[in-house]
């Protein structure tokens, strides 16, 4: 069983690397806002997790910058999750409010709208976003 749930951990990584997601590519002043924005989250996964694989993928998508911390191998994480969180479930990504406040919000799906909420709209991908080459 543990051997079986290995095996389909390394397909669903390398399924994963083959179609990874584009970044998107925004201006750098809104990338810089949203930097701050993201700054003090962090995303509590299991490396060959589906569900957290889903949340990668759409950090990347929308080219977010969120630290992710691996709750499997790392028990000081794995600590963190249990007692601050509430739960030794993945993906988890923890928020930290302008305020100080801290949540812990559970759940891919929930996970996944947040951050598209937080990006926004998609279009910015324009060329006028690109960085100029010279
Ligand atoms: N419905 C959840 C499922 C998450 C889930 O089942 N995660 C597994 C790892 S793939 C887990 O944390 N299992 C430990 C547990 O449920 O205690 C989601 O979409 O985030």
């Amino acid at each position: 069983m543990v051997f079986i749930r290995w095996i389909l951990g390394r397909i669903i990584l390398l399924l994963d690397f083959l179609t990874s997601p584009k970044a998107l590519v925004r201006d750098p002043q809104q990338q810089a806002l949203l930097d701050q924005q993201t700054a003090g989250m962090a995303l509590y996964q299991f490396q060959a997790c589906p569900f957290c694989v889903k949340v990668r993928r759409a950090i990347k998508r929308h080219g977010l910058r969120i630290e992710t911390r691996d709750a499997k191998n790392d028990p000081l994480f794995r600590e963190e999750l249990l007692t601050q969180g509430g739960q030794l479930k993945v993906p988890c990504l923890k928020l930290v409010e302008r305020d100080g406040k801290t949540s812990w919000l559970y759940e891919s799906s929930d996970i996944v709208r947040f951050l598209e909420q937080l990006a926004g709209p998609e279009e910015q991908d324009t060329p006028a976003a690109r960085p100029s080459e010279s």
